[in-house]
């Protein structure tokens, strides 16, 4: 089983910092109006898309979701122009014609969050396939939910990428709901992952609370698929602490269940697993999140300084 080094473990929980920290930024520019349209968060999602990202180079691919900033983040969208496009500005990696749901940054190899619940999988399979043609070896990793596992479009892209081995990661973030509706009402089968044995893949199930569980599971996948052994589907178990999207009151669960979640939270689990090592004393600890703040202020700033697109500008880029 691969553990994270010293280097990438720091990295890691660096990564799950910004993207909370980031998040929490984003749902009070939300609440304060200064950010339009429909937010999703991922807090408490963070541990599936900093492992597994980690463990990706620069020139690898990554599909995202509709709850996808960490996603983005993870892949190294840089924070500024993130936050610049979900405030509509034009300095966004879109520049502001996009917005939080569908946020794309091809120079970082994030090939979109994205609106339509499933699409990453067949985009992926796509850019997988793309990959092998031109032989340049890249992997592509696609985030989804456990929602998103029944789209026909999921079926049809794992089975695809089955057949043809390409170099796919498939990374179900099952966080237990699909917008209000539990899982167990919309799936009879206890688990997404035992799916991969019917399309001939490997599946595993982890908890996805705990980063050296996903992070050891992502790395045995991203090996096979870089050296042409085909995808796997990694069921990643997680929650969301907060609701489908920003407003969501949450009538549909209980507040045990949220409690327990709470107790499960990835960011202290894993300081707790570095601490346990020595490689985060509470000065460095400090320091890092110290730093991170510094970084979601100044995206911020940057957000709210930045100009509006000009009216011509939504004519270009339309190529329908
Ligand atoms: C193709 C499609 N069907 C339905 C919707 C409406 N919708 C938006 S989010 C969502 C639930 C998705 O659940 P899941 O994939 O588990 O992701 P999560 O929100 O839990 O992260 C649905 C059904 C949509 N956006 N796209």
């Amino acid at each position: 089983m691969r553990e994270p080094t010293r280097e990438q473990g720091l990295a890691i929980y660096r990564m799950m910092q910004l993207i909370r920290r980031f998040e929490e930024r984003v749902a009070e520019c939300f609440a304060g109006g200064e950010i339009p349209g429909f937010i999703h968060l991922s807090v408490g999602q963070e541990a599936p898309p900093a492992a597994v990202c980690a463990l990706l180079g620069p020139d690898d691919l990554v599909g995202a979701t509709h709850r996808g900033h960490g996603q983005c983040l993870a892949k190294g969208a840089p924070p500024d122009r993130m936050m610049a496009e979900l405030f509509g500005r034009a300095t966004g990696t879109c520049r502001g014609k996009g917005g939080s749901m569908h946020l794309c940054d091809m120079a970082h190899g994030v090939l979109g969050t994205n609106g339509v619940v499933g699409a990453s999988l067949p985009i992926a399979v796509g850019t997988a396939l793309a990959s092998r043609v031109r032989g340049s070896g890249q992997v592509t990793a696609a985030f989804f939910g456990d929602g998103a596992a029944n789209t026909g479009a999921a079926h049809e892209a794992l089975n695809l990428a089955s057949v043809w081995e390409l170099p796919v990661v498939f990374v179900c973030e099952n966080n237990l709901y699909a917008e209000f509706t539990p899982q167990s009402v919309h799936t009879k089968a206890g688990s997404i992952a035992q799916r991969a044995g019917a399309y001939g893949m490997r599946g595993v199930r982890v908890d996805g609370n705990d980063v050296p569980a996903v992070f050891a599971a992502a790395a045995e996948a991203v090996e096979l698929a870089r050296g042409g052994r085909g995808p796997t589907l990694i069921e990643a178990m997680t929650y969301r602490f907060r609701g489908h999207h920003e407003g969501d009151p949450m009538a549909y669960r209980q507040k045990a269940e949220l409690e327990e979640w709470r107790a499960k939270d990835p960011l202290p689990r894993f300081r707790g697993w570095l601490g346990e090592r020595g490689w985060l004393t509470d000065a460095e600890r400090a320091r890092l999140e110290a730093e991170v703040q510094a970084e979601v202020n100044a995206a911020t700033e940057f957000a709210r300084q930045s100009p509006w697109p000009a009216p011509e500008a939504a004519l270009e880029g339309v190529y329908a």
